[in-house]
């Protein structure tokens, strides 16, 4: 259901796997019994969210942190880096990037949305490896083992985003919104769903949850423009740049843009803006899919795919090593761009052939 953020999912391996919960509605998951009981167990908790942070994974993390702190816990967010994204600047700053002795001593992990613990990025993987973990998510690859006691598993491949599960927990440890945690949920829920615009009559119940987080502070118009405002020239030069040699294949059903490393350089350092790249090659007439490919390092790329209702890429992203949901997925990728784009129409021959 979400498509804004950059996924750069790792590879599954086939004992992690499990069912995913796709198909029913959201809001028919509630936080499991052993969730709870994990978190009551512990005093000491560690957040944890993916490599290269967005605004549901950000928000997740701080408003959970907010709730247990409120709880009676010790907490803190973790987070591999690096906050590239312009809606996140102010919030950087409250996070440790490697938890020291001291902070891991007695600590159980809560890892939130990540399709997979290798997605919390290498170092703090092998860390959170030697600790007890909880897991929070919602994307559709899903990667997580089995809920236990000892690590319970809260998953909800419907939800459109993770912040409506930490709703959901926060509702289920007793506890009412603070405005502060309002805003971080419904932040979070408007960057996965370009605010709302890729929700259906399927979600009644996110309004309902939208509608408890405005009567608790959450504002509308100040996250729109924490979201959409504050970019840079650069920025908008960038977008020009990719637009302007975006390329048209399978009868127009498929477009691919790309961005070198001299421009990632030049212009993508500060706040990239895929949601509106996205939004401006998705309203093509005809298209099905978009394309992205960046040349994030002189021998490797990522690869952002999107795609409208009925084209699966969450499928090719796997194919190749990546992850993420049905219309808004992504990979990474060794090679450089004119051979990365070689192999994403080969990929895409099997969909549009
Ligand atoms: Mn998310």
């Amino acid at each position: 259901m979400r498509r804004c953020k950059e996924t750069v999912p790792a590879s599954a391996s086939p004992d992690q796997l499990k069912p995913g919960c796709t198909g029913q509605r959201s809001g028919e998951n509630s936080p499991p019994e052993e969730l709870i009981q994990f978190i009551k167990d512990g005093s000491k908790f560690i957040i944890v969210g993916h490599k290269e942070p967005d605004g549901d994974c950000a928000g997740s993390q701080l408003a959970l942190q907010s709730a247990l702190i409120r709880f009676g816990k010790s907490a803190i967010v973790c987070s591999a880096g690096p906050f590239k994204r312009t809606e996140l600047k102010t919030y950087a700053e409250k996070f440790i990037n490697i938890p020291t002795e001291e902070e891991l001593s007695g600590a159980k992990f809560i890892i939130v949305d990540c399709s997979g613990i290798d997605r919390t990025g290498d170092e703090l993987k092998d860390i959170i490896g030697k600790f007890p973990f909880a897991v929070i998510d919602h994307h559709a690859a899903v990667t997580h083992s089995p809920s236990t006691k000892q690590s319970p598993v809260y998953v909800d491949a419907a939800s459109p985003s993770c912040t409506l599960l930490i709703e959901k927990l926060i509702t289920a440890l007793g506890l009412e919104l603070t405005a502060e945690e309002a805003t971080l949920l419904l932040f979070g829920l408007c960057t996965d769903t370009g605010f709302f615009r890729h929700l259906t009559d399927k979600n009644p119940d996110v309004f309902e949850a939208v509608t408890k987080m405005v009567r608790h502070g959450a504002s509308p118009k100040n996250i729109y423009r924490i979201i959409n405002g504050g970019k840079s020239l650069n920025s908008r030069i960038l977008l020009g740049r990719i637009l302007s040699r975006t390329e048209s294949f399978f009868d127009g059903k498929l477009v691919i843009g790309h961005e070198t490393l001299e421009e990632t350089e030049t212009y993508g350092l500060e706040g990239r803006d895929s949601d509106n790249l996205n939004k401006l090659l998705l309203s093509i007439e005809g298209v099905e899919a978009v394309v992205i490919i960046r040349q994030e390092r002189v021998d490797n790329c990522t690869v952002s795919l999107r795609s409208t209702d009925n084209i699966d890429v969450s499928q090719i992203a796997a194919s190749l090593g990546g992850g993420g949901h049905k219309n808004a997925s992504g990979l990474t990728i060794k090679g450089i761009i004119t051979d990365v784009k070689q192999i994403m129409l080969e990929s895409f021959k099997n969909v549009f052939c």
